[in-house]
Order: structure tokens, then sequence, then C-alpha cells
């Protein structure tokens, strides 16, 4: 392939990877397993794109007569992406390690975002156009279309192999997380966003309160939630893991029957007391359970206590715990995104 069809299909196989592994962070229904998968095919392009690259450019690497200013930043960048990418596939194939506190997946997820960042300013400072006689010809079109069958093809291949050699990858989810401690109650993972890490919530005062497009804003005490409703709902959290539990506390539409929509709601907005929040569509908040209890425990109080959203088909990240107040709206809510950011260092959610 022309060297310039080459790059611009690197920055393309890296969009793909980047706004896939972006989706794949909040979304966790089963339907959605073609993001997973093209976020693999993807990082598969990638590889072979940069093999070819790399045969065209290692004469200029390997003699160092032929070294320019530029030259240890081509290499750092290569590094850079040999690592990304093995990560992701070391990953995928069950291999774990951990660097400073943080896991592969982790890993992969921070030099995923920084790369993207470095490819974005490099193809501004340096992209050449893309001419017809890059694109046009049978033997480029050949090329070009061996290589997207390839890696769509190495990606089930890749699967293949792991479960004939029953590596433990091959136990993973669709979302590559691994099972933990499932019907375990209180006892599987915890994990939080970041370091929200608020002062345990006496449930004799706490209050959730309703508000927003409702008809009869009201409050709720612990005693009147702690309600018989069971959902079996798997925890998947975009650190790696999941877990299926039985939860039980109150169904959502229940609540919202209790205070009335207006008619121009459309989301249902979840805040936890760390100022942390995220929002469902109201049709999928009524399906949606706030739980107070994990089988017949009460939640404890890493898990959420007193009251913690459970979203089956969302990332676990969404699963707001600590919930104090619940807001309907008539439009979404952009600002939940800053609320990952922040909530780790307001008051309240640093534990003071
Ligand atoms: N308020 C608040 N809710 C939160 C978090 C957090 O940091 N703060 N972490 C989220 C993340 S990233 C996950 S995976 C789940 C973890 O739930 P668990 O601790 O019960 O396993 O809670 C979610 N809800
Ligand atoms: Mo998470």
């Amino acid at each position: 392939m022309s060297p310039r069809l080459t790059d611009w299909s690197l920055a393309g196989a890296a969009l793909i990877a980047l706004t896939t592994g972006v989706i794949s962070l909040f979304s966790g229904r089963p339907e959605d397993w073609l993001i997973f998968a093209l976020h693999g095919m993807a990082g598969l392009w990638l590889l072979l794109l940069l093999w070819g690259k790399l045969r065209r450019v290692w004469p200029r690497l390997v003699h160092l007569r032929r070294w320019n200013r530029r030259t240890p930043f081509g290499l750092l960048a290569t590094l850079f992406v040999v690592v990304t990418l093995g990560s992701g596939i070391w990953w995928a194939a069950g291999g774990d390690l951990d660097f400073a506190g943080f896991n592969l997946l982790n890993w992969h997820i921070v030099l995923g975002f920084v790369l993207a960042a470095a490819i974005a300013v490099h193809m501004l400072a340096r992209a050449k156009r893309l001419r017809k006689r890059d694109m046009l010809g049978r033997r480029r079109f050949v090329q070009f279309g061996a290589l997207l069958v390839g890696g769509a093809l190495l990606w089930p291949a890749q699967q293949a192999i792991e479960h004939a050699l029953n590596l433990s990858g091959a136990q993973r989810r669709f979302t590559g997380s691994r099972e933990l401690g499932s019907y375990t109650g209180n006892a599987f993972p915890t994990s939080s966003w970041v370091a929200d890490q608020p002062r345990p919530i006496d449930a004799q005062t706490w209050r959730l309160s309703i508000g927003g497009a409702v008809q009869a804003p009201r409050a709720y005490t612990y005693d009147e939630l702690a309600l018989g409703d069971e959902l079996e709902a798997t925890l998947d959290c975009t650190g790696g893991f999941y877990s299926v539990q039985r939860w039980r506390g109150i169904r959502i539409g229940r609540i919202l029957d209790r205070v009335g929509l207006q008619g121009d709601a459309r989301y249902v907005s979840f805040v936890s007391v760390t100022s942390y929040r995220w929002s469902l569509p109201v049709d999928e908040a009524r399906a949606a359970l706030l739980a107070t209890h994990i089988d017949d425990e009460p939640l404890s109080y890493a898990h959420g206590f007193p009251l913690r959203l459970v979203a089956p088909g969302h990332r676990g990240m969404e699963w707001i715990k600590w919930i104090v107040h619940i807001e309907v709206l008539k439009a979404p809510d952009p600002g939940q995104l800053l609320s990952l950011f922040t909530s780790s260092f307001t008051a309240a959610g640093r534990g003071e």
C-alpha cells in the first residue's frame, strides 16, 4: 500500500478503536457485542498496518546515520502503539498484571487515550493529503481488502485459539470482564470510581428526595423503601470484573408512579451523596431497581448502603452508590460526565 494510504488507514483504525473503546465503557448489553468485536478487530487492523509501516521505515531506524530529529519520536510512538495493542491483546487472552496499583485493562484504557491524542496531534501537524493515485489500482484494492478481511478474521480466530487452548481469556464475558464472587452477597469485590469515599450513612436520618419534572416532589425514609422487589443482575465494572447478584429493594417504576411524572419527563437522574450522578431514560429507569439489599443482607457500606442503583445492561460505573436524591429531567444531562471527574474531590466525596 502507498505510504499515505497506510498512514490514513492507521489513523482510521485508531479512530474506530477509540470510538468503540469509549462506547464500551458505558454499554454492557449483550446486544452490543458488536461494539466489543469491532474494538478487537480495529486493534488487529492496527497491528497489521503497523507491520507494513515498520517494514517500510525499518532501514531508517536501524542505521543510526540515517536518523534525524524526528526518529526518536517515531520510535517512542511505535513503542507506545505496541504496548497499547499488546496490553489489549494480552488482557483479552486472559493475562493480567498489576503495575502501580492499576491492572492491565486500566493501563490499556489510559494508554489508548494518550495514543489517540498523540495521533491527532501528529495528523494535524504532518498529515499529507490522500491523492487519487494512493487509492486506485487493482493491486491496491486487493491489498486493502485483504487487510480488512484479515483483521476481521483474526479476531474470531483469536477467540477460537483461546477456547482450544483453554486460556483463561475464554471464560470472560463479551465485555472482556472476568467473573468474581457471583451470588456471594456483600462478599463480592467492591470498586469506586476514582476515589469516592463518603462517610458511612445513618439510615435513620437518611432521606431520599425526589424532585424535578414530577407532580408531587417528596422524600422517603429508609423503611418506606425496603420493599420486596427482586432483580437478578450483572454488575460489570470497566475495571475488568463482573458479578451476578440477587438484588432487593424497590422497582423505580413504583416510585415514579407514586410521585407522578410530568408529561415531558424524559430522564431520571440518580445523585449520590458524593455528588456523582448518572441518568437513565424513563423507560429504562422504570425497569431498574433501587437496591437496599443483596439477597437478605442489607447492602454493606462499600456497596452503597443505604441505597444504590441496579441498572441491568449498563456498566457498573453507572450504578450510583449512596444515593440521596432522584431528579426527573426533561432533557439529557451532559454535566453528569463531569461529575465522574469531580465527585471524589467534593467534601462529601472525600468523607468530610
Ligand atoms: N457514588 C459512587 N457510585 C459508584 C462509584 C463511585 O465511585 N461512587 N463507582 C462505580 C463503579 S466504577 C462501579 S464498578 C460500581 C461498583 O460497585 P460495587 O462497589 O458494589 O462493586 O459502583 C459504581 N457506583
Ligand atoms: Mo467500575
